[in-house]
């Protein structure tokens, strides 16, 4: 029978969303890290069986947003839930589960849809430990199937496969056999850079960094791609961080991204990176469409975005 629809991978920062997806349709199209909150964006990659079709949408993790960059992210998941055929909740079967997977249950309970849970990561689990968490996960909602997978090598992939086509309705594939994903080759430029940037940073960097191509110059694609992006970051101390010691860690992420790049395009390329102060544009939503990140239907407050509140001084 052909079937066709929409299935949203959707979870807690870091469970493995994106490399589940990168796995599912055999080519990276959504970067990867291990700092949480990487994906920005909602992320469709299409993959294409003898006669059947499912739209994967890879989703930013769910989590408290402090900024209106993540109030977007956020609510680009949650939204991504009510256009779909199917949801798969993703789970990282290494972690506990915490407030932060109640609260992604709570968000199920009015989902008249199936949801599927994959447990992700078995590759780090001991094998006894994967029953007695199935059992647990039956509380958390009344699943149409439990999957544990390894997005990573690939285990039980196949198997979530034929679960969710299983689950999808009949009908046609909607979009042409070798299409692949909707991100344009710049945002792909974009990703790739910002990809870089989070594998070699740490704390509030890779959170507070963003990366706009400025020019995409193909006039000799064949020969040499020109490519020529800005890094911006919120503070002028995060700039030296970036650029490193007589710009040493700008050329290791401008060095490991070219690389990439070179293999997507199958051509020659010539990345030319800059940095600069772009201050709060994660509370800026005019920065923030600049930037990319779309707006969700949720109306722009007016009111300022309440800042993290700092820790009350414990007593001694
Ligand atoms: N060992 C192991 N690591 C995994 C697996 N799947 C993902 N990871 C790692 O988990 C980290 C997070 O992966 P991502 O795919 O970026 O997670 P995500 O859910 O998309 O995260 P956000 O975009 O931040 O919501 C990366 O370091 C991955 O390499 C897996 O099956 N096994
Ligand atoms: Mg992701």
């Amino acid at each position: 029978m052909r079937r066709t629809g929409h299935v949203s991978l959707i979870g807690r920062p870091n469970a493995g969303k994106s490399t589940l997806l990168n796995s599912l349709i055999g080519a990276k199209v959504a970067i990867v890290s291990d700092k949480p909150q990487t994906t920005r964006t909602r992320i469709l990659g299409v993959k294409t069986y003898e006669d059947s079709q499912i739209v994967f949408v890879d989703t930013p993790g769910i989590h408290r947003p402090l900024h209106r960059l993540n109030v977007r992210m956020v609510d680009a998941a949650v939204e991504s839930m009510r256009d779909v055929d199917v949801v798969v909740l993703v789970f990282d079967a290494s972690s506990r589960p915490g407030r932060g997977d109640d609260y992604v249950s709570t968000l199920l309970r009015d989902i008249r849809k199936p949801v599927v849970l994959v447990l992700n990561k078995i590759d780090l689990i001991a094998k006894p430990k994967l029953l007695p968490l199935i059992q647990q996960a039956q509380s958390w909602h009344q699943f149409a199937a439990i999957v544990p997978v390894s997005a990573v090598s690939g285990d039980g992939v196949d198997r979530l496969e034929r679960v969710l086509l299983e689950q999808l309705p009949e009908g046609e594939p909607t979009y042409p056999d070798d299409y692949l994903t909707d991100q344009p080759e710049r945002t792909l430029v974009a990703e790739t850079v910002r990809e870089k940037v989070l594998m070699h940073t740490r704390a509030e960097l890779p959170f507070s960094t963003a990366v706009v191509v400025d020019q995409f110059d193909e006039s000799d694609r064949e020969r040499l791609l020109r490519l020529y992006c800005t890094i911006y970051v919120e503070q002028e101390s995060q700039k030296p961080i970036v650029i490193g010691r007589a710009g040493e860690m700008l050329k290791r992420i401008g060095t490991e991204a070219r690389q990439d790049l070179e293999r997507l395009f199958e051509t020659k390329v010539f990345l030319d990176l800059r940095v600069k102060v772009n201050p709060d544009w994660r509370d800026n939503e005019r920065a923030l469409d600049e930037i990319g990140v779309p707006r969700t239907a949720r109306r722009p407050s007016k009111r300022p975005f309440p800042k993290p509140r700092a820790a009350k001084p414990r007593r001694p």
